[in-house]
């Protein structure tokens, strides 16, 4: 016949053990989408700053350089003129990398789909307009790029600078 209590206790103490260190972030909790990263966080629509429009056409977004501010709320509204989906993605040349081996990968899934739900990157149809609100932190350098297979290596990128507010 076992004594509860020991045991109750024992069980007090695993789980003291497993709550005391800080849980660490895993690259998945750091991941776009799912948090901060060093290129800022998902922003909220009550916070925008400003807004910014780019139109797609052919294998460009029509600017290759845009400039915010490190603090700065931005809603990027991307216009698909063209007739092919295209991506929006931000963020920094590591993360532009996984986005494009992720969106080959889904090229090859049974649905043929290539949706995502990264915050900081959105797929746009054929004529379709989709938005990122972001929210900068840091000064940098960025890019922005469009991660269907292919489209990068055409060309079909950009810098995105964080400049320090103020400057
Ligand atoms: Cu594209």
């Amino acid at each position: 016949m076992f004594d509860r209590k020991p045991r109750t206790v024992l069980t007090a103490a695993c789980l003291a053990a497993l709550a005391g260190p800080p849980l660490s972030l895993t690259a998945a909790d750091a991941s776009p989408g799912h948090g901060q990263t060093a290129f800022g966080e998902p922003g909220e629509a009550s916070a925008v700053d400003r807004t910014v429009r780019l139109a797609v056409d052919g294998m460009s977004y029509g600017a290759d350089r845009l400039e915010v501010k490190a603090g700065e709320t931005v809603r990027f509204v991307i216009e698909n003129g063209s007739a092919i989906v295209h991506d929006f993605t931000i963020g920094d040349a590591a993360t532009q990398a996984a986005h494009r081996r992720e969106m080959t990968a889904m090229m090859g899934e049974p649905d043929g789909g290539m949706a995502h739900d990264d915050a900081n990157a959105v797929l746009l149809e054929p004529g379709a307009t989709g938005e990122i609100i972001w929210t900068f932190s840091e000064p940098g350098s960025f890019e922005f790029a469009c991660n269907v297979p292919g489209h990068y290596q055409a060309g079909m990128k950009g810098t995105l600078a964080v400049v320090r507010d103020g400057s």
